[in-house]
């Protein structure tokens, strides 16, 4: 009879493991990180001593794997972060078009060079057009920005009158000579945003506004659109058909003061007859340069339907006094 013995089981309760190397317990062998890396020192898993997890020697944590360090990770070097190599940062590998540098590049309708916005092509590479704000000289005689009529510039960019004010300011009757007036008359305008040049109302030795202003075909008129006059020839027919009575800023004109004339004058400094011809050949103040006892002469702005808008008085001493300007766009 065969007898089966059942083998005796090994008893395996003595087996044990034992890790070598190593204490951190991760089995890579460098005893200190835990992060299964090998290296010893940085703790972030990549194996590089660098500490910034990426594999690259740049410790520059882009993660790239090149040398250049400028962290956009895009691996080109550039430091813009769009990978084509150029600065400009879209991304084509093209330098950026360049606006007035007299090359015509994409997006650009002209190019001329420059970035003056008074010839054919504007600061922005576009042609220029009436309405676009810009004047353009000798072709636009003025571009308010709109193609709307009735606003004073047509929508052909012609004038459809010339602005008159009376200025906002009070001087005496040292004025600069004729001159410094009608610098006065441009500063204002200037800083009122009116368009155009002005010259300033006056008669002395030197001129008269007959023979000193431009004698325009259009009508004149006030900031507010009112006509002053049809045109030059209605202008120097003695009656106006309105006063001059509104400032650059379209506000009522200041009260100046004069030796002469009723209380109620509202005085303007002018020497000037209602033809635009000299009204006193001793009344300039020193051809607008004396604040003394000379003889000034003055027009008085609310009687515009007679020649005293032009030629009220004259006095001496005047020239200390204080009056605003009449101002003509030209
Ligand atoms: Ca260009
Ligand atoms: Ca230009
Ligand atoms: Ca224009
Ligand atoms: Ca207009």
């Amino acid at each position: 009879m065969v007898t089966l013995l059942a083998s005796a089981c090994q008893d395996d309760a003595s087996v044990t493991t034992t890790e070598t190397g190593s204490s951190s317990g991760d089995g890579d062998g460098d005893p200190a990180t835990g992060d299964g890396d090998g290296d010893p020192a940085t703790g972030d898993g990549d194996g590089d001593p660098t500490g910034d997890g990426d594999g690259d020697l740049t410790g520059d944590g882009d993660g790239d794997g090149d040398l250049t360090g400028d962290g956009d990770g895009d691996g080109d070097g550039d430091g813009d972060g769009d990978g084509d190599g150029d600065l400009t940062g879209d991304g084509d590998g093209e330098p950026e078009p360049i606006c007035g540098d007299g090359n015509l590049d994409p997006g650009e309708a002209c190019d001329d060079g420059n970035l003056d916005d008074d010839d054919a092509c504007t600061s922005e590479c576009v042609e220029a057009t009436c309405g676009d704000g810009y004047l353009y000289t000798d072709v636009e005689a003025c571009d308010d920005g709109n193609l709307e009529p009735g606003d004073g510039c047509a929508a052909d960019c012609s004038e459809e009158w010339k602005l008159v004010f009376v200025t906002s300011t009070v001087h005496t009757g040292d004025l600069g000579g004729y001159e410094g007036a009608n610098e006065i008359c441009n500063q204002r305008a200037s800083e009122a945003g009116l368009p155009g040049s002005y010259k300033a109302w006056l008669s002395d030795d030197g001129g008269t506004p007959l023979t000193r202003m431009s004698h325009a075909n259009i009508p004149y008129a006030r900031v507010d659109g009112q006509q002053v006059a049809p045109n030059w020839a209605g202008l120097i027919d003695f009656a106006l058909d309105a006063a001059i009575d509104l400032s650059e800023l379209g506000e009522p004109a200041p009260l100046g003061e004069v030796s002469c004339g009723d209380d109620d004058v509202v005085p303007v400094w002018s020497n000037t007859a209602g033809d635009g011809t000299l009204y006193n050949p001793a009344a300039s103040c020193a051809n607008w340069t004396s604040a003394g006892g000379e003889q000034g002469a003055w027009g008085d702005i609310p009687s515009y339907e007679q020649p005293h808008w032009s030629s009220y008085c004259a006095a001496q001493p005047g020239c200390g006094y204080t009056a605003p300007l009449y101002c003509f766009q030209q």
